[in-house]
């Protein structure tokens, strides 16, 4: 039996990667989706049995606890999301910032912020955007296409982690993904898949390694994320910034939107929060405390 990672699923056939850096093309045992087995996704962790040596091909017979998953795009396992926010063109939408930090935050994912395109920056936009984000903690990264040596910052946080990239259509990702590929991609055989991608939007979700380890997630379509499924009363611990003041409101539940004597308002008139992420904050409070009033409605 044999271990990889799956770095491509097409039409029932799994690319599964050793870390000798074989490929394997697998399919799933019939009795393992009998069992109530789940399907495999890209980034999953698997055993196999090898049926064919020669033509590498393999039967899947174990898929690994998963640290996480999505459906959409379908995808498990990622220890970091890259948010990329452009300067400019087009103009940040730091509600989805925000959201997808959430989402980061409910699956157990790190954050990593990349202001991109300052090459356009001519009012300080980068450090306003940064100034809402500085206090969560995150690592916030700075780049334009113009200047390739500040991508090794990125590359360093790319090592050993298994990282996805999301953020707004037109802020940058194609161009962050073909300059991390072109630089640091180890060569596992997915040249061909490499060269193709140019010319293709992306419509399947496919890993590629890193040359010091790790691997980067090309997936189509991860800017439309749902924050419904977090419940309002938990919505205070997906912001890592608000952490000092949970415990210190006057009120036990305070949903630090509108009660006297808030530590996490409080927060925001020391300057230790930045007001407009609070403002945020309470518009996706009073959303998912809505959706909650009305569950048993239609
Ligand atoms: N000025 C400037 N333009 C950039 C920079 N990075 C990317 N662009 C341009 O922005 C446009 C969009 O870039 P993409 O990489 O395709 O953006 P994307 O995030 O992949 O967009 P979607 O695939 O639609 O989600 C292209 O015309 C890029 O050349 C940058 O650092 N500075
Ligand atoms: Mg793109
Ligand atoms: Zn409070």
């Amino acid at each position: 039996m044999l271990k990889g990672i799956i770095t491509k699923g097409v039409g029932g056939f799994y690319e599964v990667l050793c870390d000798d850096n074989t490929t394997y093309t697998c399919k799933v045992r019939g009795v393992y989706r009998k069992d109530g087995g789940i399907t495999p996704l890209p980034g999953d962790i698997v055993t196999f049995k090898v049926l064919d040596e020669k033509d590498r091909e393999g039967h899947i017979e174990e898929i690994k606890e998963r640290r996480n998953y999505f459906n959409r795009p379908p995808v498990a396992n990622i220890d970091q999301l890259v948010i990329v926010i452009a300067v400019e063109s087009p103009n940040p939408d730091f509600m989805l910032v925000d959201k997808l930090i959430i989402t980061c935050m409910s699956k157990n994912i790190r954050p990593l912020l990349v202001i991109n395109k300052t090459d356009l920056d001519k009012s300080n936009g980068a450090e306003e955007i940064a100034s809402s984000y500085r206090s969560t903690g995150f690592p916030i990264i700075y780049l334009n296409k113009f200047e390739k040596d500040k991508y090794e910052d990125l590359h360093r946080e790319l090592t050993g982690h298994i990282t996805a990239f999301a953020g707004q259509s037109g802020v940058g990702k194609s161009t962050i993904l073909n300059i991390v590929m072109d630089n640091w991609l180890m060569d596992t055989g997915e040249v061909s898949d490499k060269i193709k991608r140019g010319r293709h939007t992306t419509r399947h979700v496919q890993l590629f390694k890193l040359d010091e380890g790790g691997f980067i997630v090309d997936t189509p379509g991860f800017s439309s994320f749902s924050i419904n499924d977090i419940e309002h009363d938990e919505l205070e611990n997906m912001y890592p910034e608000f952490e000092p003041a949970i415990g210190y409101c006057r009120f036990k539940g305070c949903s630090h939107t509108c009660e006297p004597d808030c530590a996490v308002r409080e927060l925001v008139s020391e300057g230790k929060l930045d007001e407009r992420r609070y403002n945020r904050y309470v518009e996706l409070y009073r959303q998912l405390k809505e959706n909650f009033d009305n569950r048993y409605k239609r």
